[in-house]
């Protein structure tokens, strides 16, 4: 039993029994953990681009594939993205994709952790074979990023979380516009982390890229409290509208999904769950999360689309605090 009964009633999302989907023990030469998974549909599968940390303490990227989203999970080493390690912007690994299809391509922007610290970066792909490196788009220290699959006005929008050298000015994920996937700029602050004892205070950071629903675009972001015993990394949801997307629509007051389940809370790092991709099902409201849990093994949760957005009506959050 990994949760009661009576606490799983009550969660928005419902982890699939068969948790953790993906782990170490699953490859066939030793790997540290396998975690923070990109997510997207592919030739009609569910392809999963898995943040694998080798006991190098070095980050690659590697595809699993399954039909159904939750089992047979098929990881594919032929396919994937290695780090240019050679190189300073790649020098200690590549982490936490996020992977956004436009047209017959998908973006993949990554976390690149360089020899000045992590970085944003965009490498595309229409197989997952072949790669193209499109480069740095946000300098160090900057990461959690994703594209959004159209353009505003004529331009490309960028989520992303830098870091400011004054930690007591808090970590926010901001907004950046580019006409051509290189250069960046018209930067502004999305959603501020909250203050206090709120769940999102201080430091906060997107989760899996923005998915357009009918009410605009819905984003989950994880907040992190720092405790006692170490930080806890839980999700939440906002909402931006679906042609600015600069304009916050609905952000909630509380968390919906949190580190309780036995792989979440033991690991490399206890009590995180750590989101990078979701896939909404052909039925419009079935929600497939992918997740890390515990900076260790791969997980996948399910929840109604519907639920969700009733949800953040339900539970809004004042928006100017
Ligand atoms: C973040 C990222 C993630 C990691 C999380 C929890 O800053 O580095 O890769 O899962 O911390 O350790």
């Amino acid at each position: 039993m990994i949760m009661s009964p009576r606490i799983e009633r009550t969660e928005l999302f419902h982890r699939f029994e068969g948790n953790p989907i993906i782990c170490a023990a699953d490859f066939p030469h030793t790997v540290n953990a396998v975690f923070n998974p990109g997510a997207t549909v592919f030739e009609g599968r569910t392809l999963l681009l898995l943040r694998v940390e080798h006991r190098t303490g070095i980050s690659s990227l590697v595809v699993a594939t399954s039909d159904d989203g939750l089992t047979n999970w098929e990881i594919d080493f032929s396919r994937g993205l290695e780090p240019q390690t050679d190189t300073p912007q790649e020098r200690w690994g590549i982490e936490d994709p996020r992977i956004t299809r436009i047209n017959d391509e998908y973006f993949v922007v990554y976390v690149a952790f360089s020899a000045y610290g992590p970085l944003v970066s965009l490498a595309k792909t229409k197989d997952f074979i072949t790669w193209e490196r499109m480069g740095v788009l946000q300098q160090p220290e900057d990461k959690d990023a994703a594209l959004f699959p159209m353009m505003f006005d004529g331009r490309w929008a960028l989520l992303h979380r830098p870091v400011p050298s004054m930690a007591e000015m808090g970590k926010h994920i901001w907004l950046s516009f580019s006409p051509d996937l290189r250069y960046w700029g018209d930067a502004r602050v999305l959603l501020a982390a909250k203050h206090g004892g709120s769940w999102d205070a201080n430091k906060i950071g997107l989760g899996p890229p923005p998915l357009l629903t009918a009410d605009g675009w819905l984003i989950g972001y994880h907040g992190v409290r720092v405790t006692a015993s170490g930080s806890i990394y839980r999700m939440g949801l906002a909402l931006l509208d679906r042609d600015d997307p600069s304009k916050v629509l609905a952000r909630g007051n509380e968390w919906i999904l949190g580190p309780r389940a036995d792989y979440e809370q033991n690991g490399d790092v206890p009590g995180v769950v750590f989101p990078c991709g979701w896939i909404l099902r052909d039925d419009g409201d079935t929600l497939h999360i992918y997740y890390g849990a515990a900076d260790s093994v791969t997980c996948v949760a399910v929840a109604r689309l519907s639920q969700l957005m009733s949800h953040l009506q339900g539970h809004p959050s004042d928006l100017n605090s």
